[in-house]
């Protein structure tokens, strides 16, 4: 009988992600979830036939050539940006990802943070826990109206549908961005317009489009003084995307009315301008952080993981070629 392949697991996951895989596995997992630096990353996978990563882990030439029996990467993540598919490719190395299990958390999560951000909720709130609530005022923190707004989504793929799905109830109207058009845009009601236009039209903006070299700082400097002096920006996708320094800069100058960031061009490292201007909500990445997303993105990487040791078709594989 050919021996289990071998498995290297560089997360905590959930014991019930560990069972399934383990019957198919001779596995290696990081269940104390250390902070391993680049060299245990190599060391470890070196041996490898399967990977399970995350998005904090850079498959790129000098690790696949560290594990020159290595034939699948499964990252638990939709994003697979910190993956060099052609490299992967070349090698025979298939990749799979966890599309749709974390489409409508992430969702959730662009509008907890747009409301947050058009209604100052964290702003007044750490006002208030200073003990600087004295008296009510007709004028005071005043935010922008959400219903019956403009929103703008760059980047129309199942979470931008998602989001826009939400903004019908509150009665938007939507423009979007995307390289092509979304089949369901009549269902969504709504319109395809350049970049430019979105960002001059849009009362909120959300970003839900994938990093890569072409998207990376999509959103600098002539970007945001494109936007309404009163609009807001959502950052759900990746750091990256927005150029963190001329975003601190804007926020700074009143440029736009404020943002809500769950990524960060070198997270978990932040700008530090961003911990300093007030008129930003920050939360740490948890845009698919609900139980059920993340388990469902773990399993779902198992899933793939088990397809690859049983001989089967992978669930949700990621083009490598
Ligand atoms: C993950 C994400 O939590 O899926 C993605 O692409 O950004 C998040 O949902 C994170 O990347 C962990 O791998």
């Amino acid at each position: 009988m050919n021996p289990r392949p071998k498995l290297l697991i560089t997360r905590k996951v959930f014991p019930e992600v560990i069972e399934r895989l383990a019957p198919y596995f001779d596995i290696d997992s990081n269940q104390d979830d250390d902070e391993w630096p680049r060299a245990t990353l190599l060391a470890r996978a070196a041996d490898r036939d399967a990977l399970f990563v995350v998005a904090s882990d850079r498959v790129d030439r000098e690790l696949l050539a560290a594990c020159p029996r290595l034939r699948i990467v499964a990252t638990g993540s939709v994003g697979y940006n910190h993956i060099d598919l052609a490299a992967c490719g070349e090698r025979g190395v298939a990749v799979s990802n966890t599309p749709d299990v974390l489409t409508e958390a992430t969702a959730d999560m662009a509008w907890a943070l747009l409301m947050a951000t058009a209604r100052r909720v964290c702003e007044s709130e750490h006002w208030l826990r200073a003990g600087k609530w004295g008296r009510w005022a007709f004028d005071q923190w005043l935010g922008a109206d959400v219903y019956g707004t403009t929103l703008g989504i760059v980047g129309m793929g199942r979470i931008g549908s998602a989001v826009a799905r939400r903004a019908r109830g509150f009665e938007m109207k939507i423009l979007y961005h995307n390289r092509s058009r979304a089949p369901n845009e009549a269902e969504l009601g709504a319109r395809r317009v350049e970049l430019d236009e979105l960002l001059r039209e849009a009362d909120h903006v959300v970003l839900v489009l994938p990093y890569s070299a072409a998207t990376h700082h999509a959103i600098g400097a002539r970007e945001l003084a494109a936007m309404k002096p009163t609009a807001t920006l959502v950052n759900i996708a990746r750091g990256g995307i927005v150029d963190d320094a001329a975003l601190v800069d804007a926020l700074r100058a009143g440029r736009i009315a404020g943002a809500g960031l769950d990524v960060y061009e070198n997270e978990p490292a932040l700008h530090p301008g961003l911990l300093t201007v007030p008129n930003v909500v920050l939360t740490p990445h948890i845009g698919s952080a609900t139980r059920s997303s993340r388990v469902g993105m773990a399993m779902l990487a198992a899933e793939n993981l088990v397809a690859f040791a049983t001989g089967a078709a992978l669930p949700t594989p990621v083009a490598t070629a």
